[in-house]
């Protein structure tokens, strides 16, 4: 036990937080404490100390201003889904989407864990605002972590520090407890990046509004204000509460004529989210500009306009570096120009960062993120990439170009459409416009993804991802299907749903779809949806827009392309509701009645003769 007074500055008076500062010293016993009081100051002296004790690396000034490079160990890359619990005092209200544990066996798992856990180690405690401060749609955490490199990315992905503890004043706060699980004896000498290999705990409890994370220093392990807080507690608030947490990018589409229409998309991880919401229009579509809210998450409230109104939580983007570029996404290579610390990325021979997908050629020599050497010869023999796969950056949201100039407003921006997407090679047409709230509900809940790297696990096998919220609901799927469904109907604009699939793979196994920049003329084709200009044909899934709907200046895809990136193939339906099935049953405990319907409804139409007809435009 560390035998210290704690002595609290001035800024902190939350009586609340005071007691649990004490109690986490007793249990984890630092070396000391320190209060983050969000300051740039304080944020270059952190930066300074993890460069001197080798946990990051200074870029080159000339080329990246104020830039890091952390490597983390080999064995923390990745969000840890089967070490991810959710721990309420019922087992269904977790849902079969969830690991369970009873929130009184997780703790007495992990307080001898806990017990001592950051001994020779400073504690840091970071009060941090998920929106923009005083938001009525924003809430505020405090994270309690024993990693300077949390501090620091917490530092560019939230509102952090004493101006947040000015806001909360007497009020209660969301608990999130990290430590990297490595606790250092005297004189041991620290690693670069402290972690614990062998046990991690990525832990839940809402009904306490806490968050207990153990063993991992990495990205949604760690900066638990982001998928912890964000998302699987603040759904479970939601829920509780009348609104949404979604794993959803915000953007502002405005058109020629000068009019702004707010969309949020969900797709899975590392299915493009940052690029959608930075898009770069084709010069051939006349002047369409988007503007970025948010890459990752959105908060979601009813508005007393009977619409509903939504926020990025987040004030930075920790986003995926391979395959971004300036051909994939301009506006990030841009964001990440300056300021920006990246995680496991390659290093270049003049100080500067590198990672597959960035240029076409690799440079000649690099340190790869593991810190080993690097060149395109090896990389040939041997198969090793130079950055990770789920490498990233964190970068604050301010230095994007494309950042929409109503980001931070406290009231949110009102949605017109939502959109749901997912990474398949087959079977999902471009896009597709279900009927109405309820078969765009269903469309979202069954939703099917080619997994990534962004998870450990396998790669590339299809998994069902309901609203791309599989690892990030708080609480049981079936429940959170009959939420939206309420949601929608609770307001008199409900925005419009629509399906999207820009990863169909032709016979030849390559994408039929460019994507990117060109996915404007899908997203302008939803925009006139919503305001009833565009046209469309009806098809046994919903509206699917024809060759002649969408605008084709400056691209010459040829109809019969377009043709198969939108087929919908009996065969391939069939075969899908059947998969979709499985997923029915999994939660069939507790999925609403309509659900059982519209499935059988779709299957219904599959087994029927075929519904599209070319003369039925709406
Ligand atoms: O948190 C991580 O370690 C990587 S996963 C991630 C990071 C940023 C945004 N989204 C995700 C995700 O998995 O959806
Ligand atoms: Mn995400």
């Amino acid at each position: 036990m560390q035998n210290f007074d704690i002595s609290f500055p001035e800024f902190v008076k939350n009586e609340g937080l005071k007691r649990w500062v004490k109690e986490t010293v007793a249990l984890t016993e630092p070396a000391r404490v320190y209060f983050c009081d969000g300051s740039e100051e304080e944020y270059h002296r952190l930066c300074e100390e993890m460069v001197e004790a080798g946990t990051l690396h200074r870029l080159n000034a000339e080329k990246r201003p104020g830039s890091f490079l952390a490597r983390s160990d080999a064995s923390d890359v990745a969000r840890v889904e089967d070490r991810t619990y959710v721990c309420t005092p019922e087992k269904g209200d977790a849902g079969p989407n969830n690991n369970w544990m009873d929130p009184a066996e997780m703790k007495k798992t992990l307080n001898p864990l806990l017990k001592g856990c950051m001994r020779g180690r400073t504690m840091y405690v970071i009060p941090f605002s998920m929106g923009p401060i005083g938001s009525p749609i924003s809430q505020i955490g405090v994270e309690i972590s024993d990693s300077a490199y949390v501090v620091v990315n917490m530092r560019i992905m939230t509102r952090m520090g004493r101006r947040v503890l000015d806001a909360l004043g007497d009020r209660d706060f969301v608990r999130c407890l990290h430590t990297v699980g490595a606790p250092l004896e005297p004189g041991q000498k620290d690693v670069a990046w402290p972690c614990n290999k062998e046990t991690k705990y990525i832990t839940h409890f809402p009904e306490e509004k806490t968050i207990i994370s153990y063993g991992s220093g990495y990205g949604g392990n760690a900066l638990l204000g982001k998928k912890c807080f964000a998302l699987r507690i603040a759904s479970w608030m939601g829920k509780q509460e009348g609104w949404l947490a979604e794993h959803m990018l915000i953007l502002g589409a405005e058109s020629p004529e000068g009019k702004k229409t707010y969309v949020a998309a969900a797709f899975p991880s590392a299915c493009g989210k940052t690029n959608f919401a930075m898009l770069i229009p084709p010069k051939a579509l006349n002047g369409w500009k988007i503007t970025t809210i948010g890459d990752d998450i959105a908060w979601i409230k009813p508005g007393k306009d009977g619409r509903l109104h939504a926020i990025n939580p987040e004030a930075g983007y920790f986003g995926v570096a391979p395959g971004t570029s300036l051909r994939t996404n301009e506006n990030a290579i841009r964001t990440i120009s300056k300021n920006t610390i990246f995680t496991n990325v390659a290093l270049t021979e003049d100080g500067d960062v590198w990672w597959e997908g960035l240029s076409d050629t690799p440079p000649e020599r690099l340190i790869d993120w593991q810190g080993h050497e690097w060149t395109p010869a090896i990389a040939k023999d041997t198969g090793r990439k130079a950055a990770h796969p789920n490498a990233r950056f964190t970068a604050p949201a301010s230095q994007c170009p494309s950042v929409d100039a109503q980001w931070e407003n406290p009231e949110g921006v009102p949605i017109s459409a939502f959109i749901f997407g997912g990474r398949r090679g087959t079977t999902v047409p471009l896009v597709v416009e279900p009927k109405g709230w309820e078969h765009g509900v269903y469309w979202a809940a069954t939703i099917g993804s080619e997994t990534t790297a962004a998870a450990v696990g396998a790669v590339g096998q299809v998994r069902r991802d309901p609203f791309a919220m599989l690892p990030f609901c708080g609480y049981h799927m079936g429940d959170y299907f009959d939420h939206w469904l309420k949601i929608g109907k609770g307001v008199t604009h409900p925005p419009k749903i629509f399906g999207v699939n820009w990863f169909r793979k032709g016979a030849d196994g390559k994408f039929m779809w460019p994507g990117y920049g060109e996915n404007m003329r899908v997203l302008e084709w939803i925009i006139g949806r919503v305001n009833g200009t565009a046209k469309g044909v009806d098809t046994e899934i919903g509206l699917v827009p024809e060759f002649g709907d969408l605008n084709w200046s400056g691209l010459n895809l040829g109809e019969e392309r377009f043709r198969a990136v939108s087929k919908i193939d009996r065969e391939e339906w069939s075969q899908e509701l059947r998969l979709q099935s499985e997923l029915i049953e999994r939660l069939r405990d507790r999925l609403p009645k309509r659900f059982v319907e519209i499935h059988h409804t779709l299957q219904s139409r599959f087994e029927g003769p075929a519904q599209t007809s070319p003369g039925a435009r709406a």
